[in-house]
């Protein structure tokens, strides 16, 4: 135990003195920093830091497993820019809580798990406490930086660290360990105070170098077929108007990553989203904005990407360029500073992008758009996937500030490109790893953060990972409509099992399920929709009541196909071919 805590010596005015313990120290430390939210799932050690946070003006979102908790504070990072934090218990609560940490991390999103963890004397000498883990070493490789406090005095240092290092540079998961002993340490409490650090500029301005911000533009001037890609990154960045800006004066067309949609309305004239494949293929400087050359960009070659192209990388994140393929002018910094430095270089005199090559993508959007009206305006029966998500575009459309969460593999992939979105982060999905059970987690959050109605697109599957949390949901009166898309298992419910016994395949789940049964347990609302008008009426319903809500939207069946879009990716599917 520290000198700080020793037992003061025994005069009058000592014993007088007040003191400030552990708990207190870490949620004055939070508040100091601004942090209003709590996500978590109280236990052993952290109960009482639920209660006192609670009781100290944090408001504290109890759920039911950490990992939603996880995910809603991953999600109130990259929806507000300060870190979302995520409280659990020792080792199986923040085990649980790591999915969410890394997943976190791989999206660039910010948020701080704080784990309650064991004592370290037993932990180390392996003596079997209490939830005994090393969960510092395990939570290492899936963060950016994992600390750990041992003593009262360090809260306010550990608190500092641990949310500069989820927001600056490139914004990610971090890990906060807190020993159960830390929270019943006391200190004078004048000396507690002084303990802790308002972080002063946690995400720093990072400025481009202006020769390499003059390289992109002599790039972008020499194009005959220029494209802006839009990424996450690009939407965290809170930088709207600018990248509006340098979107519509340069006149080149752009594609939205999924969760930049909205940042320029999907309806925006420049949007290449309904000629995705022949803009990849056709363009000769591409510029990525805030978005990784990843698996979802075909790692910037190949088929998809056609002939030879040079890329312009907008990013915070030196080391992402030349990742995957050669980047011929990198652009570092953060993205509000690089996009206004673009924008002043690009001066009076810019000469907008051939005519033939906006002209062309015109052409094949109207196609590609006009084919998918019939396709849309169909109302067969039992729905397909287009002719629900139909009506939530719809329905969107009406809301623009709604926040749209999806997964699912067709109901992800579908949804995507038929609900147009109109402002800036307003869309939450499977980000970088595809990753399933992200939805209630991420509904919580968008609601807790905003206030605006959410509305859930959900996989029958993708719902089930999450789908316990409709508790939260209606315990905390959250204004969320989870629209569950019920076609009877993972991708669809057709498969059958080869091997005659009687177990059903293993993609296939109990047919014709009532999910809005589960909804009602907990006093929202439950809507059984068979038909386009039945969804359309209950989800105008819901979105203008604000009461919890789930549709149990019935699907065809056999209307999807395996893995969605991402087929290629599936070896099972590449042996059939
Ligand atoms: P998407 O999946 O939409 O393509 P990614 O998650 O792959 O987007 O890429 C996001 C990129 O944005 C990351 O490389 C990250 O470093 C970068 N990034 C995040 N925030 C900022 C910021 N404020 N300024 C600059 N780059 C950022
Ligand atoms: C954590 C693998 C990808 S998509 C999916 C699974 C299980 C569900 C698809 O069925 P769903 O959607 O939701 O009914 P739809 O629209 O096709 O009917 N575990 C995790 N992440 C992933 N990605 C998987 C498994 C998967």
């Amino acid at each position: 135990m520290s000198a700080v805590l020793a037992t003061p010596p025994a005069t009058s005015k000592s014993q007088e003195e007040p003191t400030i313990d552990g708990f207190h120290l870490v949620i004055d430390a939070l508040k100091l920093n601004d942090i209003d939210t709590i996500f978590g799932l109280p236990g052993i050690p952290i109960t009482d830091l639920t209660r006192m946070a609670q009781a100290e003006g944090i408001r504290v979102i109890s759920f039911r497993h950490e990992q939603h908790a996880g995910n809603a504070a991953a999600a109130a990072g990259f929806l507000t820019q300060k870190p979302g934090i995520c409280l659990t218990v020792s080792a199986p609560g923040f085990l649980n809580g790591l999915t969410a940490l890394a997943n976190a991390t791989t999206n660039c999103f910010p948020m701080i798990l704080i784990s309650g963890s064991s004592e370290r004397e037993i932990v180390d000498l392996q003596q079997g406490d209490y939830e005994e883990m090393d969960q510092l070493a395990i939570a290492k490789p899936l963060c950016k930086a994992a600390f750990r406090v041992l003593h009262a005095q360090d809260i306010g240092v550990g608190i500092a660290r641990a949310i500069r290092s989820a927001v600056s540079g490139r914004p990610g998961g971090v890990y906060l360990d807190l020993p159960a002993k830390l929270f019943s340490q006391t200190m004078d409490a004048a000396a507690g105070r002084k303990s802790l650090i308002r972080v002063v500029d946690p995400a720093p301005r990072q400025i481009p170098a202006p020769d390499a911000v003059n390289r992109a533009l002599d790039l972008l001037r020499g194009a005959k077929k220029p494209l802006i890609l839009l990424g996450k990154g690009a939407a965290y960045a809170q930088a709207d108007a600018d990248i509006r800006a340098l979107v519509e004066k340069t006149g080149i067309p752009y594609l939205p990553m999924s969760m930049a949609k909205g940042l320029l309305p999907d309806t925006h004239a420049q949007s290449a989203a309904a000629a995705r494949s022949f803009v990849l293929q056709e363009a000769d400087v591409v510029m990525l904005v805030g978005a990784r050359l990843n698996w979802l960009l075909s790692h910037g070659k190949g088929k998809t990407w056609g002939g030879p192209k040079q890329f312009i990388q907008v990013d915070i994140a030196p080391t992402e360029i030349d990742s995957n393929v050669a980047i011929a002018a990198p652009v570092i910094g953060d993205i509000g500073s690089c996009v206004s430095a673009l924008l002043a270089g690009l001066g009076s005199g810019w000469a907008k992008p051939p005519a033939e090559w906006t002209g062309a993508i015109a052409e094949r959007k109207d196609k590609n758009q006009s084919k998918m009206v019939a396709t849309l305006a169909a109302r067969p029966s039992p729905m397909n996937f287009h002719s629900a998500l139909s009506v939530i575009r719809d329905a969107v459309k009406a809301r623009p500030d709604a926040i749209v969460v999806n997964e699912g593999a067709n109901t992800l992939d579908f949804a995507r490109s038929i609900v147009d979105m109109y402002e800036p982060r307003k869309r939450l999905d499977v980000g970088t790893w595809g990753i399933m059970g992200i939805g209630m987690g991420f509904a919580v959050a968008a609601a807790v953060v905003t206030g605006k109605p959410v509305i859930a697109i959900e996989g029958d599957s993708a719902f089930g990972f999450s789908g316990m949390e409709v508790e939260t949901i209606c315990r905390y009166n959250l204004p969320v409509c989870v629209i569950v898309f019920n076609n009877n298992g993972v991708y669809g419910g057709t498969d059958v099992n080869a091997s005659g016994t009687s177990d059903v395949a293993p993609t296939v789940f109990v047919k014709n399920a009532r999910y809005d049964k589960l909804m009602e347990a907990f006093g929202g609302v439950g809507v059984h929709a068979t038909t386009a008008e039945e969804l359309q009426a209950a989800l105008g319903e819901a979105v203008a009541s604000g009461r919890p809500t789930l549709i149990n939207a019935v699907i065809d069946e056999s209307a999807g196909t395996e893995s969605g879009r991402i087929t290629s990716l599936n070896p099972s599917l590449a042996k059939k071919k």
